[in-house]
């Protein structure tokens, strides 16, 4: 009977439900899902203007849309009643709950409503699986983050590491991440945090800074544009492929019992050395001159100033350092990132380089 009731589970067809498939991340697992056969489906909100740019090329896809195998349905965090109504319809085997407000400054001023979605929000969904009565047999995977590290008690960070949140990013995120654990003790659910340091892709925010970055280096080298502004080049992230850590979601949904995981590199940049990497692509170099907000980032043998600072982009409370420990993740998940420091680096620059050539205003 037992053997029965295994073999019956191997053979089950394997449906992954992912909010926020139309950010970074969502895309990119969207396709890793289907690539391994998963039936994926994809809550995207309703917008007045086109949020699927990301996933065009898969929603497209003869075989990823006209097959079935891929589906998007119209749903909202902060609206229980499509959270519930979806699940019951789709009956995932896996929810891998991506969508938030993801943007640390944003949040400084859209607290509540960043607390709407990123921490009642995974609440929510977790209820929604209650609510439809398949707490057994759905695994649920919460998006949480090395931004819970805030003011770092420890270096580097590992999943023992305690946490002190600096931005109300951070703490909606830790209420998640709590609910989540709490949800697994009382209920016996599999759910999980994968604690993600940054990462990063040419799909990357453009109001991030890496992103932010690699598309005022690529115009200035096709010479669309002469400077740009940054905030503070001192902090410093743990920056990691995007692509490498959607397997490390995946990997996590896999195991025999649900438990929450470090994802990083194990190396850090500030923001200052992934400007230097950016031109150094291009084989320009960058010398700073100057200190505070009155630094700037001059072209050698150009002199031209490529950079200012500009208080606008600092936060009111900054995390400035932030380094993982992902050795519980090697050894359990047998996960390692591929992609270094450089190749994302260059990954990202001929992605910027490519799209302005074809489209300058972009
Ligand atoms: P993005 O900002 O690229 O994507 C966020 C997604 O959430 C988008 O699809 C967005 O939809 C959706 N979304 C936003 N609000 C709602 C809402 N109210 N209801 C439904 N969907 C909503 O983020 P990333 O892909 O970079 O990150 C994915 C997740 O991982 C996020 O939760 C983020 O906080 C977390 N994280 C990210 C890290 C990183 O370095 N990238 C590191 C650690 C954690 P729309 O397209 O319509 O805006
Ligand atoms: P972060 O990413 O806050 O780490 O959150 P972001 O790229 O916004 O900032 C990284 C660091 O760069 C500094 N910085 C600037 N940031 C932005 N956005 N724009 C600038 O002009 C600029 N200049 C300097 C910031 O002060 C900061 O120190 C990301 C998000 O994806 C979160 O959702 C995720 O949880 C964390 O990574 C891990």
């Amino acid at each position: 009977m037992e053997l029965e009731e295994k073999n019956q589970n191997n053979v089950r067809e394997k449906i992954a439900l992912i909010t926020g498939i139309t950010g970074q991340d969502g895309s990119y697992l969207a396709e890793f899902l289907l690539n391994k056969g998963y039936r994926v489906h994809g809550i995207i909100r309703r917008s007045s203007s086109f949020n699927t740019g990301r996933i065009e090329h898969l929603y497209s896809n003869r075989y990823a849309h006209q097959g079935g195998k891929m589906k998007l349905h119209y749903g909202d965090l902060t609206d229980s009643s499509s959270l519930v109504k979806i699940i019951c319809e789709v009956k995932p085997t896996e929810i891998y709950n991506l969508a938030a407000q993801s943007h640390v400054k944003v949040s400084f001023e859209l607290s509540e409503y960043t607390a709407e979605v990123d921490a009642v929000g995974p609440l929510r969904l977790l209820d929604a699986i209650r609510t439809s009565g398949l707490t057994s047999t759905i695994r649920f995977y919460q998006a949480s983050t090395s931004e819970l590290y805030g003011k770092v008690a420890e270096i580097p960070q590992t999943e023992t590491t305690p946490f002190c949140p600096q931005s109300p990013y951070a703490c909606a995120k830790l209420y998640a991440y709590w609910i989540v654990n709490n949800y697994r003790d009382a209920y016996n659910m599999f759910a999980c945090n994968g604690i993600l340091f940054n990462h990063e892709s040419p799909r990357r925010g453009e109001n991030f800074v890496t992103r932010k970055i690699t598309r005022a280096v690529a115009k200035i080298t096709l010479g669309l544009l002469t400077s740009f502004e940054l905030g503070n080049l001192d902090s410093k992230r743990d920056w990691g492929h995007a692509k490498d850590y959607v397997e490390a979601m995946w990997l996590m949904m896999q195991q025999e019992k649900p438990n929450n995981y470090v994802i990083a590199t194990n190396e850090t940049h500030s923001v200052r050395e992934f400007v230097e990497a950016a031109f150094s692509f291009v084989n320009r170099s960058i010398k700073w001159q100057g200190s505070g907000l009155n630094e700037v980032g001059i072209e050698e043998n150009t002199e031209i100033v490529r950079i200012r600072i500009n208080s606008k982009y600092f936060r009111p409370t900054e995390v400035d350092y932030l380094l993982g420990d992902s050795s519980k993740a090697k050894k359990e998940l047998k996960w390692e990132p591929k992609i270094t420091f450089k190749s994302l680096v260059e990954d990202m620059m001929r992605a910027d380089l490519e799209l302005m050539s074809k489209n300058p205003e972009a």
